[in-house]
């Protein structure tokens, strides 16, 4: 039996991009969610993994498969269905699961033979079997899954050239903030996998350097913290000699031996997401506000810092306080703070988050011809109506807080501070330019964004 588990390319997303340069096959980060796919996969499937982001295969030149499981994230829907329509046309059934089918389970079991939702551990047998039977149902439900049951990623199957690896070793999220959709998928309760697993898995990457998926690395409460610290020796103590990168919230900052025990594991990198530069006015964003408020941000950068771990930011524009001026707002409060990059996102009603059902009942969704417009959902595009900015002011502020953050001299500045500091100048030299350069990029993709969509903020 022959299986193709399909991650669909967004043609709007740069890292794709991979024909225009070379250099962006090293920026493509591998999908987990099909990897572990494949680990749930019994032997008698013969698995490929066609990863689109290196470029979309003719399919119709590849043997017929037997069943075909695509995945999505709401940006990558679009290409989905195109891809499930290509199969379909073949009379090969197609399987969609992943958080899109999720959150849009109707649109997607119009456009599919079955949806799975949920995690996949503890339905995909079954699936797979019921295909093999030739009676598929529509809806398989996979719910949340054990830790214990978490397969190891197939990391062989994916050809050599990524860059990163991928690896997971918590999933769920307490914190619930009103735009992310992790807590309605992956569920409220911080679910660890058993450290000896994933300290094994890591064994099994090939790649140096290594994306730790989790949404955030080490929960937010004592037993969490002392788990993570439990790992994180254990990684040591296994000499990896991996260089690792993850996702935290800014309490990663408050404990010193967790901090130099991450370092002495490998730690090389932390995204953390401030939000906003006032965050004490964020109420409505859900529990994280009580993690960021009151904060000297910089003391904490600072100490992540001082482990040679560098820090990125991560910052929302168009939240209902930001008036014209936030992004000059946003890019003296990342200089101030003292992160190394910055990365900030227009606020993004993703569907099954709060901020949709909020957005949706004020008639604020500017971009909802679905699916067609999925494809804008990156984040990187204002696809609502903001409260004090229009579209014009919105991109404008998104341009002049990137020329803010990524001027020259601030470059020159953040790099001398991490040649002084000896944490990895190079790696922060080429991350702040190749924001700087993404600039150009980004402001004709506005341009292009407006004259195909700018009517509908009429
Ligand atoms: C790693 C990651 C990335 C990586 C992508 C890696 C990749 N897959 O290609 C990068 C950094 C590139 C990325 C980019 C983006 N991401 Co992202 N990302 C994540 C993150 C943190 C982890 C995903 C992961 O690997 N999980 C581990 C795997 C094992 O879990 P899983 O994906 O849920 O898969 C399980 C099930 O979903 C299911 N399943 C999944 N697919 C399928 C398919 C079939 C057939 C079946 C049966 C089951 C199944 O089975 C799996 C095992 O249980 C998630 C948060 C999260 N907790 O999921 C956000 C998340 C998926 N990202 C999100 C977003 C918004 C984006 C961006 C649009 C914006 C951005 N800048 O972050 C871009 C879009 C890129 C694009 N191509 O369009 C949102 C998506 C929400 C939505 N409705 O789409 C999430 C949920 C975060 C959030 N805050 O809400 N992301
Ligand atoms: S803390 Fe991060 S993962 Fe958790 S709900 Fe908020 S944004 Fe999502």
């Amino acid at each position: 039996m022959r299986l193709y588990l399909v991650n669909p390319s967004n043609p709007l997303v740069s890292i794709v991009k991979v024909k225009e340069s070379r250099w962006n096959r090293y920026r493509v980060w591998k999908p987990l969610n099909l990897m572990v796919l494949a680990g749930l996969t019994p032997p008698e499937w013969e698995v490929t993994i066609v990863d689109e982001n290196l470029g979309a295969p003719d399919y119709s030149a590849m043997p017929r498969p037997d069943l075909v499981g695509i995945t999505a994230f709401t940006s990558q829907a679009n290409r989905a269905y195109e891809v499930a329509a290509h199969f379909r046309r073949l009379g090969v059934p197609v399987v969609m699961g992943g958080i899109h089918a999720t959150m849009c389970m109707d649109e997607a079991m119009a456009r599919v033979d079955s949806v799975v939702t949920g995690e996949a551990e503890g339905i995909w047998p079954e699936v797979l079997e019921d295909a093999r039977q030739g009676s598929l149902k529509r809806l398989y439900k996979g719910g949340l899954a054990e830790m214990t049951d978490v397969p190891f990623a197939r990391h062989d199957l994916l050809p050599a050239g990524y860059a990163i690896g991928a690896i997971q070793t918590t999933r769920g999220c307490p914190l619930n903030c009103s735009f992310c959709s992790v807590t309605a998928f992956n569920g409220a309760r911080y679910r660890q996998r058993p450290v000896p697993d994933v300290v094994r898995e890591f064994q099994s990457i090939r790649e140096k350097h290594v994306l730790v998926v989790d949404d955030n690395l080490v929960g937010t409460r004592p037993e969490h913290i002392a788990r993570a610290k439990d790992l994180f020796r254990a990684m040591a103590q296994a000499n990896l000699r991996k260089e690792w990168i993850a996702q935290a919230t800014i309490n990663f900052a408050d404990d010193e031996e967790l901090l130099a025990l991450a370092a002495k594991a490998g730690c090389k990198g932390v995204f953390i997401g401030f939000e906003s530069p006032t965050p004490e006015e964020l109420l409505g964003l859900g529990r994280k506000f009580h993690l960021l408020k009151g904060r000297d941000f910089r003391a904490a950068v600072r100490r992540i810092q001082r482990h040679n771990i560098l820090v990125a930011g991560s910052f929302i524009m168009g939240l209902d306080i930001d008036e014209p001026g936030i992004g000059k707002r946003i890019a003296e409060a990342a200089t101030q703070y003292g992160v190394d990059n910055l990365n900030v996102l227009f606020l993004t009603p993703l569907p099954g988050t709060r901020l949709w059902d909020q957005m949706k009942s004020e008639g604020r969704i500017a971009l909802d011809a679905f699916p067609e417009d999925w494809k804008y959902y990156t984040l990187t595009y204002p696809v609502a109506r903001y409260k004090h900015l229009s579209l014009d002011d919105i991109i404008h502020e998104m341009i002049s807080c990137s020329r803010e953050f990524y001027s020259m001299p601030r470059i020159l500045r953040r790099v001398c501070r991490n040649l002084w500091g000896r944490r990895k100048p190079l790696i922060s030299l080429v991350g702040n330019l190749s924001y700087r350069s993404n600039i150009r990029v980004d402001c004709e993709a506005y341009a292009d964004f407006k004259r195909q969509r700018g009517k509908r903020y009429d």
